[in-house]
């Protein structure tokens, strides 16, 4: 069911050789992006009417329109499952908490006497929520979007989900429904590249945003790799990946459930197990074949992610070891089952989210931790965060000198600015005091 590397015996190597060794999908971005490129295209020239003919050609439904109307929210939310709305609710409540601790106060930095830097936080001011739609509906995704975005006080926020034939050409009502208890009315039927580039260009319906997030296939992230430097992305999402780094003491049935439990998103989904212990590799082996044969999605999922060469079970000499592979992993998800997890946990460097022991399972962060479950892949986890509010922020710095406090510092910047070669610069300085340098 899973493959296994084994590391134990010779010194392991340093980072990229290191990371090398271990397990991941093949997510070729690059390649997509020539596919994307005359989409993008059509909508920049053709606006709407290129989105009503892509809604045709790659979701089989006719639409006149693609704004959502809000007749059709509130409808969705009247007909929701009141379990499913109680629950959607909590997560909503909890994230909100994590979220609005995240908030960012100006501060301002007294240099010099007469001399400060304020850095002030501003909001990106419209942005556009992706969510995905076909094998992976989720209005939690909208959650995890809407909520950091919102907290971090984004004045427009607009959401963007594929139409649904089954659902008269309407994005899936529990999407729906999720926009209308977060108060997101401003909701497109549109899907894949189309709609990113629907928010980057803007069109008749939908006015252009400054920014655009949230998960997607592979076309979702080669559309926002197209529009990079234009407008603001979270990260290019790709196959969601769980790392568990356990030894003796985790109980296999959890380990070989949580791995499970992102297989089943896809099946490019990795799924990694880190342990020095050869006892808990082969009880967590014997443990996913009835595990897996008594859950859903398995031929079309779960199976292919846990055989596919993206994940297996990496053993490791020990936990210095194991802390070794899974910071040159990287993993989005990253679970420590082992004796005294919470020390574990503040060692790791490198993860979008790290879970603790053994009552924090990644699908409790995946709905109603409070915290985001939208998170990097692909090992970009060594250099970027999920998403926050901070990631619907600008930190500007306003810089603000007196003229003594000018005076004092002229000096320095004349000559740095000769030893570029860039006497205009210096020229700016000098203009400000009868073209002479202070103090010279
Ligand atoms: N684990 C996914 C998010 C998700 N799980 C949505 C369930 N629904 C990527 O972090
Ligand atoms: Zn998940």
């Amino acid at each position: 069911m899973i493959s296994r590397i084994d590391l134990r015996g010779d010194a392991l190597p340093e980072g990229g050789a290191l990371r090398d060794l271990l397990p991941r999908a093949e997510f070729d971005v690059e390649a997509a992006l020539e596919k994307v490129r005359p989409i993008c295209e059509a909508v920049h020239h053709r606006g709407d009417a290129a989105l009503i003919d892509y809604a045709e050609r790659f979701d089989g439904v006719v639409l006149d329109q693609v704004r959502v109307p809000a007749a059709a929210l509130t409808r969705a939310l009247e007909e929701l499952d009141p379990a499913v709305r109680a629950a959607l609710e909590e997560s909503i409540r909890r994230a909100r908490t994590v979220h609005r601790a995240q908030r960012r106060e100006e501060h301002t930095t007294r240099v010099v006497p007469g001399g400060t830097v304020t850095e002030k936080w501003v909001p990106v001011q419209r942005v556009g929520l992706y969510a995905p739609g076909g094998r992976s509906v989720y209005p939690s995704s909208v959650i995890m979007n809407a909520v950091p975005a919102q907290e971090a006080g984004v004045e427009s926020i607009a959401l963007a989900s594929p139409p649904q034939k089954e659902h008269g050409g309407l994005p899936h009502p529990t999407i729906l429904a999720a926009c209308a208890l977060l108060g997101v009315d401003e909701v497109y039927a549109a899907g894949g590249a189309q709609a990113v580039a629907m928010f980057a260009y803007g069109t008749e319906s939908c006015p252009p945003a400054n920014m655009v997030t949230g998960p997607g296939n592979i076309w979702v992230a080669a559309a926002k790799r197209y529009f990079t430097g234009r407008i603001g992305i979270d990260t290019e999402a790709g196959p969601t990946e769980i790392a568990v780094l356990a030894d003796d003491t985790a109980d296999p049935a959890h380990v070989a459930a949580d791995l499970i439990s992102q297989a089943e998103h896809d099946p490019l989904a990795a799924a990694v197990l880190v342990t020095d212990s050869t006892d808990l590799a082969e009880a967590v082996e014997k443990e996913l074949e009835p595990q897996v044969a008594a859950t859903r999605h398995v031929d079309d999922r779960i199976v292919p992610a846990l055989r596919g060469r993206q994940s297996a079970i990496v053993l490791v000499d020990g936990l210095e070891e194991g802390l070794r592979v899974v910071d040159a992993y990287g993993a989005e998800h990253l679970e420590i089952q082992t004796a005294d997890a919470a020390a574990v946990a503040r060692r790791v460097r490198n993860a979008g989210a790290i879970f603790v022991g053994p009552w924090a399972p990644v699908s409790l962060g995946d709905y109603c931790a409070g915290s985001n479950h939208v998170l990097p892949t692909g090992g970009c986890a060594c250099h970027s965060s999920g998403l926050s509010v901070q990631s619907f922020l600008r930190g500007i710095h306003i810089v603000d000198y007196t003229r003594d406090a000018l005076a004092e510092v002229a000096h320095h910047v004349v000559t740095l600015a000769e030893a570029e070669d860039l006497p205009a610069h210096g020229a700016a300085i000098k203009a400000r005091f009868g073209w002479k340098v202070p103090g010279q």
